[in-house]
């Protein structure tokens, strides 16, 4: 891994229903996001933030996709082209891209970017499956469709700036899921992905599920995208999103998970890019979802107790 980590913000809320999300990139920055990096040893330099217009300035149904819904398309597709040239950048230089997002969308253009000159796997930790299509999608909400954008399906096939060119669909690996919509669980089962659920690591234990998924995620590729959507942890722990879902890992299995992630990484160098997205500062109780974003970011990078 490059020791020079470069902080993009996506300030981007097309992709949710909740406004809000789009200080994100602020409020994980306010947490000391660079400081905690600093403390790692790493080297954080922090590119800005993408422009953005709001969302009141767009028509949310401007472009639809022939068939299906899916919200503020044009807007997404347009700051997703733009973050993949980014992220793509970043990796020519030799640094590392970490995207603060925005809504979970923001991790199409991370891919997009990541997967240019390399072979991807993915670990997706999650409450949800974002495997949503537009003609799938009960919201709309692109946030809920990243991974099938990626993977260019449905609508996304002809999508180009949607799709991850060299993300390798049997090196995905979601970790923690626990609500997925009816459609989407169909695709997951005839998936070549890796799905670990809560009940996985109800019984196994935050750490093997996590070994293995590394294992998944590691298995034909150059390296993985880590992307953390803060709804993976339980509300308790992370008030402030805006797609909670009871029975999340707790505080202390989320940083034991991206301890794992920093620990294969340390050995073996297969952290490529990440992102941290859904941070909601409006619904939030004292930045603290913000803070435990920055904490479990700094925690994936090689943040010790001791
Ligand atoms: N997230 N499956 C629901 C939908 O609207 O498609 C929820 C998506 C949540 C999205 O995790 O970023
Ligand atoms: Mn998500
Ligand atoms: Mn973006
Ligand atoms: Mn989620």
């Amino acid at each position: 891994m490059s020791s020079t980590v470069r902080i993009i913000g996506a300030p981007m809320d097309y992709g949710a229903n909740r406004r809000g999300v789009d200080m994100g990139p602020s409020a994980i920055r306010y947490a000391g996001l660079a400081d905690e990096l600093e403390g790692t040893g790493v080297e954080p330099v922090d590119a800005g933030d993408l422009l953005i217009p709001r969302a009141e300035e767009r028509d949310p149904d401007a472009t639809q996709p022939r068939e299906g819904n899916a919200k503020f398309l044009r807007e997404v597709g347009d700051v997703c082209s733009r973050l993949s040239e980014e992220v793509a950048e970043t990796l020519a230089d030799g640094a590392f891209p970490l995207v603060l997002g925005g809504d979970h969308s923001v991790a199409i253009g991370s891919m997009a970017g990541a997967s240019r000159t390399a072979t991807l796997g993915a670990i997706w930790f999650d409450a949800h499956a974002d495997l949503n299509t537009p003609e799938s999608s009960p919201s709309g909400n692109v946030h809920g469709m990243p991974l099938a954008a990626a993977l260019g399906r449905g609508a996304f096939a002809e999508m180009e700036w949607a799709n991850a060119p060299n993300l390798r669909e049997d090196a995905i690996a979601y970790v923690g899921l626990r609500s997925i919509d009816d459609r989407e669980r169909e695709w997951v089962r005839d998936s070549e992905m890796t799905a670990f659920t809560m009940a996985d690591i109800d019984e196994r234990g935050i750490t093997a599920v996590v070994e293995d998924a590394l294992d998944v995620a590691t298995t034909g590729t150059d390296g993985i995208h880590v992307s953390l959507d803060l709804d993976w942890l339980d509300p308790n722990a992370a008030p402030g999103v805006g797609t909670p879902v009871r029975g999340g890992v707790t505080y202390r299995e989320a940083h034991s998970a991206l301890e794992r992630v920093s620990v294969r990484n340390a050995d073996e160098g297969v952290l490529r890019s990440m992102d941290v997205v859904e941070v909601n500062p409006i619904l939030d109780e004292r930045n603290e979802t913000a803070t435990l974003a920055a904490d479990l970011t700094a925690s994936a990078f090689g943040k010790r107790i001791l």
